[in-house]
């Protein structure tokens, strides 16, 4: 194994700039997400002012936002932030499904990482215990991964 060659990102250089896509449909919950994200980012090494934050109105709208985000060519990754909890509407599965897939495509046609940090849960507990209580911090979760990439692509060039 150790002479295979392998390309792997790191968290040490705290290089790249970074957009933050946050919905504001459950702020009680994405706003954690939002604080975890963006202490990861700084405690790796991220300065504040290659760090921005755009608010879009729900989980629905995020991957437009991306879209327009990842068209203006000057952030290295981007890090989706929201909260879809069924029982909010009966257009439950709508809108989780629309924002996965949308995030997806707008990450495949710009080549550009976009972190997914939008939870979607059953009921508010779960949304409460993934936003930095007993099951970690998604936006955490999401930061990092948006470190590593951008580490990772740095590297396959
Ligand atoms: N948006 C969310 O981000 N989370 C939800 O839980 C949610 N629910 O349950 O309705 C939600 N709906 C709003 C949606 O994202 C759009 O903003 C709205 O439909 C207007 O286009």
């Amino acid at each position: 194994m150790t002479d295979i060659r392998t390309i792997e990102g790191d968290f040490t250089s705290g290089k790249g700039k970074y957009t933050l896509v946050v919905g504001r449909w459950n702020s009680f919950v994405v706003e954690h997400l939002l604080e975890g994200a963006i202490d990861t980012l700084r405690r790796h090494g991220v300065d504040q002012k290659h760090i921005s934050v755009v608010r879009a109105p729900g989980a629905f709208e995020i991957p437009l936002v991306c879209k327009k985000v990842a068209a203006r060519g000057d952030v290295d990754a981007i890090i989706a932030l929201g909260a879809v909890i069924r029982g909010g509407t009966p257009h439950f599965e709508h809108v989780a499904g629309e924002c996965t897939k949308g995030i997806a495509q707008v990450s495949m046609e710009y080549g550009l990482p976009i972190a997914f940090g939008v939870l979607t849960v059953d009921s508010i507990e779960q949304a409460v215990e993934r936003s930095g209580t007993k099951a970690g911090n998604k936006g955490v979760e999401a930061a990092l991964s948006a470190l590593e990439m951008v580490s990772l692509l740095g590297k396959i060039g």
